[in-house]
């Protein structure tokens, strides 16, 4: 059986990644931050049942001491670092944490990771905000856009980018990036675009609310579901050589074709609803991303089973049932 070690394990996509490792016949062992009210610390994984079947640890990735603890313990075949403050919008006002828990957090795991296990496999949780405004002619980010991070938070994926990649090049682990765009899914915290927006429309569908106030509407993403995602993980890190692979639709939409679409699966007019407020706004903004996912494609043989309308469907249904 083999054990694989998730640090982020509570978040949207470690709760996805553990469902699927343990289908797969994995044994899942997580790290945990503490929360002062105890049901926070691991709400994703008992909401969805799988919490019995994980072993977990308290830990930090600023830790260094409670990471070398844990993986002297677990002696994992694959780590996935999914652990981040992964708010690009938060990381303007925690720019100091953000580096901490992104990039340095990274350097802690590599260096327990050579120094402990250094024949596990590792996944680095690499993202798009890393391109910032980079966008190739063709309307197209790629392996070869530069990285020209617009955040605080894409700034510390660039520099955790390249540690993954020096410490397999200096030190001959099997360590890899998977640079994800943008997924999402019923279990995303609703203080990102797409849940917030699916729960702001349906609270207003059911009388629960009468506006939805967001930041900058002209910004385009490439959005897909995490539970796809978190199978390109898996095919990424379990590649022959460790590489870097986009993960990615190859569409792209803006945020006021989100809402246009949402608010009018409910039969509502969004313009009748949604107001701009300033502090949503983000300071230097990531104008438009859209990724070329086909070396993924070509060489492990990854494809995204839901579209835009299916994960937006699951979405709503998600709050249709909650509110
Ligand atoms: P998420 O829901 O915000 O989950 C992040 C997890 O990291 C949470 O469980 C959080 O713990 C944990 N964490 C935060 N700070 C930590 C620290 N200092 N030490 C240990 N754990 C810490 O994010 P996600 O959407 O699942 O994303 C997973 C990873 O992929 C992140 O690294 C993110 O940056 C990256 N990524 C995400 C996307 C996307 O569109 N979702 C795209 C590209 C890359 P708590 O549960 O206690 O808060
Ligand atoms: O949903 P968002 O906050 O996601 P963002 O900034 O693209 O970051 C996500 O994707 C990255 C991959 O590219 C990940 F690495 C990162 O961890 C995270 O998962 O914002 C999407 C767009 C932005 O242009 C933002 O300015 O929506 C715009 N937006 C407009 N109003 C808003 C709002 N975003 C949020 N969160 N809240 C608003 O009210």
């Amino acid at each position: 059986m083999k054990k694989a070690l998730i640090t982020g394990i509570n978040g949207q996509d470690g709760s996805y990644l553990s469902e699927y490792l343990l289908g797969l016949g994995y044994e899942v062992h997580g790290i945990l931050r503490r929360h002062s009210v105890t049901e926070n610390q691991n709400s994703r994984l008992v909401k969805h049942s799988v919490d019995d079947r994980i072993k977990t640890y308290y830990g930090d990735l600023t830790d260094h001491l409670s990471l070398t603890r844990i993986i002297n313990q677990v002696m994992p075949d694959e780590i996935y670092n999914l652990g981040a403050m992964s708010h690009v919008r938060v990381s303007f006002d925690m720019p100091a944490f953000t580096i901490q828990t992104n990039a340095l957090g990274v350097l802690n795991m590599l260096e327990t990771y050579r120094m402990f296990c250094p024949h596990a496999k590792f996944y680095q949780a690499s993202s798009s905000e890393m391109f910032g405004n980079s966008v190739d002619d063709d309307g197209v980010q790629r392996l070869s856009t530069p990285m020209n991070p617009v955040s605080p938070y894409g700034c510390s994926k660039v520099l955790a980018y390249n540690l993954v990649r020096h410490y397999r090049q200096a030190y001959g682990l099997h360590a890899c990036n998977g640079i994800l765009f943008n997924h999402e899914s019923p279990r995303r915290g609703s203080n990102f675009v797409t849940n917030k927006v699916v729960k702001g429309a349906v609270s207003i569908k059911k009388g629960l609310a009468d506006k939805l106030e967001l930041g900058n509407m002209d910004s385009y993403r490439d959005w897909g579901h995490s539970k796809d995602y978190v199978r390109a993980m898996h095919m990424i890190i379990n590649h022959d050589t460790p590489e870097e692979f986009i993960v990615a639709t190859g569409e792209t939409h803006s945020v006021r074709d989100l809402c246009d679409k949402v608010f009018s699966k409910l039969d509502l007019d969004y313009r009748k609803y949604v107001t701009q407020n300033k502090k949503y706004m983000r300071p230097e903004e990531l104008k438009y991303l859209k990724g070329d996912a086909s070396k993924a494609k070509n060489i492990l043989g990854w494809n995204p089973e839901y579209t835009f309308d299916t994960m937006i469907d699951e979405m709503i249904l998600r709050w249709e049932n909650e509110l």
